[in-house]
């Protein structure tokens, strides 16, 4: 018989804290990072000082989902990524269809969401509306209750992993509610009780089905977004905020905070709007000429080319890839999308010879806007939150299984200015 999330988290739990507590007591003391004082300054890149299991970002190949290569997934439902996130295993067909009806079951969004969303003013950014509606929703958590009644620390992860199928069950919906209420697409669409997850968010969203090609998009863009190890901004955020066992709802609001910067998550919106400013000003698809000079005019005012460079990566994101291949098969003539490809073509050489990035390659947001604007969603402010229906399932398992492994509190040591000087004067 199938079993349901909860129970194939129940077998997993004891092993892993058991290897965990064995880890600590026999090698605690073995030395697997060091700090130099540009890392303590430079936003602590490359330090390795926190623990994520469910995704590793190689940087000369790209993201792993528990061990998978992102590339090998990209057929797979974004519900089953979040089993195999959780769990390390991808989930058998009976597992999936229970799974799926959990998340129905779960899919209820209280109407006073839908009161906060409308009462917020016309021009809040669609990312501070998701934001609030999940923060709002806190309201609803297991875990808060639980943890007022005194439950016991090996159980935090039942109530968390509750909160975490309500959010996974909800914020598809919520952010389709988003969409229509800031774009005034008219009334609220609502769940289906049939549909997987990404098709039923594209119903919802009210977009052109285009014969089902528009949920095979969203499938993709689902799963290619849900994780990417422990410590870029929104995983880190959600994982510090819930380490002081404030519950998912608080979490994740949290971490959605951080994905709204244009260094991380919003350069999706940022990326799209650089590619059609290039195609007004050149008139249509740009020549590779017109690009390399747009991009030096870019970054001769100072700004940084949306879409390019990454904090971990040194090769061409893989996520970018598979949208590209993507792109490649049902959309080759789309003139936005010829001018992300070209763009692909001249930028890196560019930033090569500009000589900061670290990494002149394209990541995950480079190449999306145009496949979402292809689709039908052209509102690009709306983008964002695409990423952040993904990343909820990224957050949300690191989350759970933190909980289930009694991980402390976060709280780094910071040393001042006067410390570092004294430091190097030794
Ligand atoms: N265009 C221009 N300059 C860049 C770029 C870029 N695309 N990428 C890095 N640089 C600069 C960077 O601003 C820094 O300059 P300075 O020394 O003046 O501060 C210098 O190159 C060194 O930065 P790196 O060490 O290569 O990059 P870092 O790890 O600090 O930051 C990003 C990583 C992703 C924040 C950075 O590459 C960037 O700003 N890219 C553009 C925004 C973007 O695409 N973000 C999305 C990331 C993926 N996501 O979805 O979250
Ligand atoms: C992500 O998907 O979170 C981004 O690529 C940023 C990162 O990993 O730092």
């Amino acid at each position: 018989m199938a079993k349901t999330l909860k129970e194939k988290l129940a077998d997993l739990i004891p092993k892993l804290r058991e290897e965990r507590v064995s880890l600590v007591k026999q090698h605690g003391d073995v030395v697997i990072s060091q700090v130099s004082v540009a890392q303590a300054i430079g936003g602590m890149r490359g330090v390795k000082g926190m623990v994520c299991d469910t995704s590793v970002v190689e940087p000369d190949k790209g993201l792993f989902i528990r061990g998978i290569p992102i590339m090998e997934l990209r057929e797979k439902l974004p519900e089953e990524i979040f089993w195999l996130l959780l769990t390390g295993e991808l989930p058998s067909a009976d597992e999936l269809t229970l799974f799926q009806k959990e998340l129905k079951e779960h899919g209820e969004v209280p109407k006073y969401i839908w009161k906060v969303l409308k009462s917020m003013p016309k021009t809040s950014h669609p990312m501070a509306m998701l934001d609030t509606a999940i923060l709002a929703m806190e309201n609803e958590s297991v875990f808060r209750q639980r943890y007022d009644e005194g439950m016991k620390k090996t159980e935090y992860w039942e109530p968390a992993l509750e909160d975490a199928m309500r959010v996974m069950g909800t914020i598809h919906t919520i952010a389709a509610g988003v969409y229509r209420i800031k774009y005034k697409k008219g009334e609220l669409i609502e769940p289906s009780k049939k549909l997987d997850w990404s098709a039923d968010y594209v119903r919802m969203l009210g977009l052109p089905p285009k014969k089902g090609e528009t949920a095979k998009m969203m499938r993709l863009y689902l799963t290619l977004h849900s994780d990417h190890e422990g410590g870029n901004v929104s995983a880190n955020t959600c994982h510090t905020v819930g380490s002081a066992l404030s519950d998912p709802f608080y979490a994740v609001s949290a971490g959605l905070n951080g994905l709204a910067g244009p260094l991380h998550g919003l350069a999706n919106q940022e990326c799209l709007n650089w590619v059609l400013e290039t195609m007004d000003k050149f008139g249509g698809v740009p020549s590779e000429e017109d690009i390399r000079g747009y991009a030096w005019e870019t970054l001769n005012s100072g700004k940084v080319i949306p879409g390019y460079g990454h904090a971990v990566l040194r090769v061409t994101d893989p996520r970018y890839d598979a949208f590209r291949a993507f792109g490649k098969q049902y959309l080759a003539k789309d003139p936005v999308f010829q001018t992300v490809d070209r763009v692909f073509t001249v930028v890196p050489d560019v930033l090569k010879e500009h000589g900061k990035a670290k990494n002149p390659w394209p990541n995950v947001d480079a190449g999306s806007g145009a496949i979402l604007f292809h689709y039908g969603l052209k509102e690009f402010e709306y983008y964002t939150i695409l990423f952040s229906v993904s990343r909820s399932m990224g957050m949300l398992s690191q989350l759970v299984l933190n909980r289930a492994l009694g991980t402390a509190i976060t709280r780094p040591k910071s040393v001042s200015t006067t410390w570092l000087v004294g430091q190097v004067k030794q």
